[in-house]
């Protein structure tokens, strides 16, 4: 059986820090599935729409060598359902969510990534904001 790994993330304005953690996560097995969070979740957790669309965002990584297969990741409090759905023996998390995830040890394996230092969606956004 392929060992298949999940992940999940916004990746808007995708960068370099985005990219490090899905080949850290494809690593980690034989098949890396990647639930983009939806313009509506962002909206209801961080008070705004991302600046790219769920459309884009999904193509964006979509396309990438080391992912297989991308879904629209409706809600953070489904993750268990997605990791069911999707057969997933490896859950990855970014270390911004250490911790959070650790309840759906009893489903699937738990990995927290290191995340990549000095970048960030909001960090570009500023820097280009102030050109
Ligand atoms: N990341 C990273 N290094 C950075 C920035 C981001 O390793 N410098 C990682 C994050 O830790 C995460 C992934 O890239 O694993 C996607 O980051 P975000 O788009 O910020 O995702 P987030 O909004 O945290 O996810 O269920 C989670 C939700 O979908 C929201």
């Amino acid at each position: 059986m392929p060992r298949t790994v999940i992940t999940f993330g916004t990746f808007d304005v995708f960068h370099v820090g985005h990219l490090r953690v899905l080949e850290r996560a494809a690593e980690l097995g034989d098949r890396l599935v990647v639930g983009v969070s939806a313009d509506a979740l962002n909206e209801r957790k961080k008070g705004r729409a991302p600046i790219f669309t769920q459309r884009e965002r999904l193509a964006i990584v979509g396309a990438l060598k080391v992912v297989d297969a991308v879904f629209v990741e409706e809600s953070l409090e489904q993750k268990r359902d997605y990791i069911v759905e999707h057969e997933a023996d490896v859950l990855v998390m970014g270390d911004d969510w250490a911790g959070k995830f650790d309840e759906l040890a009893d489903a699937c394996e738990v990995v927290y990534l290191p995340r990549t230092p000095a970048i960030s969606t909001t960090a570009i956004i500023e820097h280009i904001a102030d050109l």
